[in-house]
């Protein structure tokens, strides 16, 4: 018999209403709802603190963070990026005309293939944007090398990348810039929002201005910003959530070692490997099902929706198989092999903070075929 309750691929961790119910009041009693307000101020210096990282500007939500990078740096012409993630990755290049230029990725982090980048350069190139899939960091120091060589910014989407840790220090410290999602579905929310983060106060407040308009004051605009701005009730959840995403993480943790253990002897089941000399945050949990599990990924998809689990094939199908890319000559079959494999192979499973040891068990019995 199926489970009543849904358990979905993830939920949103919310705390205890009543400790938000104060900050409501703040917000009442000052009147200051949006435009950089007390909050607002608050969290940009407290996440940078957490995070470790030097400036970080504050977005209403990750896509317009990325648009907003982009138009920092003045990106134009072409940018190489991966086919393999969600959408907003690419579409941010399309809002500011830019063409994506996709190349493969790695069959082990599902990262952008470094080796593959350089071919891809072209006397129109201007920059990278990987993105650190699953919030496994990518080949910095390669990409780095790279840009350096060929004169190309790089600029990371790190959605999924939230307080990931690289060789002792802040993921988010690579590249030009790096850009955080705070969407309901990921390991920090603010319900929506976004970040820069920025490694200079200059490059800070171009995109303080960019957000905002261009506004640099009441009668000076810098530059056809966008209205980018996080709200302040969105700050405040922000600073209360900080109390509780380090416990979060833990047991995101837990599930993930629960998970691996489940399925170390299942034939036909791999799970993502989590890169060395990292300390990560557990935003997915990924498997890829191979032909000697018996079933196809689809199959086992539809298995576990009977059981009313839902979990996501992120990220199939590629962004390079959507209509409005797939014309595109870096889109073709034969130039991304390997995302192609690995989207027709990947299934993400249900992993959150409140899901039960209970549900957990229920996910792993169905994928071992127990
Ligand atoms: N770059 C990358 C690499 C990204 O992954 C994303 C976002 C972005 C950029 C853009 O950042 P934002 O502009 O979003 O800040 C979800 C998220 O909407 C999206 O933010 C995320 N990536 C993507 C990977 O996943 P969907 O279409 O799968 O969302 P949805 O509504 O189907 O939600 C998935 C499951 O989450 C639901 O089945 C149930 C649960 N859920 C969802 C929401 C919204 C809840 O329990 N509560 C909720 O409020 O895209």
């Amino acid at each position: 018999m199926p489970n009543k309750m849904p358990i979905y691929v993830t939920r949103p961790f919310l705390p205890p209403l009543e400790e938000f119910m104060p900050y409501l009041e703040q917000i009442w009693k000052n009147q200051w709802l949006t435009n950089a307000g007390p909050f607002h101020q608050k969290l940009e210096t407290t996440l940078a603190e957490y995070l470790g990282v030097r400036h970080l500007a504050l977005f209403a939500n990750g896509t317009l963070a990325l648009v907003t990078a982009l138009q920092t740096l003045r990106i134009k012409g072409e940018v190489i990026t991966t086919p393999y993630s969600f959408v907003a990755t690419a579409h941010s290049l399309v809002w500011n005309s830019i063409t994506p230029v996709f190349v493969d990725i790695d069959p082990v982090t599902c990262n952008l293939n470094p080796d593959k980048i350089e071919e891809a350069i072209t006397p129109q190139t201007t920059a990278i944007m990987p993105v650190h899939c699953y919030g496994n960091p990518c080949n910095v120091e390669r990409i780095q090398q790279i840009a350096d060589t060929y004169g190309l910014k790089v600029i990371y989407d790190a959605a999924h990348a939230f307080n990931v840790k690289y060789k002792g220090e802040s993921l988010l410290n690579h590249g030009d810039l790096s850009v955080l999602s705070f969407h309901a579905t990921k390991v920090y929310n603010t319900f929506e929002g976004g970040a820069i983060i920025c490694p200079d106060a200059k490059t800070k407040q171009r995109v303080d201005y960019l957000k905002n308009f261009g506004f640099a004051d009441e009668v000076t605009v810098m530059a056809p910003g966008i209205n980018g701005k996080m709200n302040e009730v969105q700050a405040a959840f922000g600073l209360l959530q900080l109390k509780y995403v380090d416990a979060a993480i833990e047991r995101r943790k837990a599930i993930d070692a629960y998970y691996r253990q489940s399925f170390a002897d299942i034939p036909g089941i791999s799970c993502l490997p989590r890169s060395g000399g990292t300390v990560h945050s557990y935003p997915y949990f990924v498997i890829l099902i191979g032909a000697d599990y018996g079933i196809s990924r689809d199959d086992l998809y539809r298995k576990l929706r009977d059981n009313n689990i839902f979990a996501r094939r992120y990220f199939y199908p590629l962004i390079s198989d959507m209509p409005m890319y797939r014309g595109l000559l870096s889109a073709s079959r034969e130039n991304l092999p390997v995302a192609r494999k690995i989207a027709d192979r990947v299934l993400c499973l249900p992993i959150y903070p409140g899901l039960k040891d209970e549900e957990a068990d229920l996910v792993a019995r169905i994928v071992a075929k127990k």
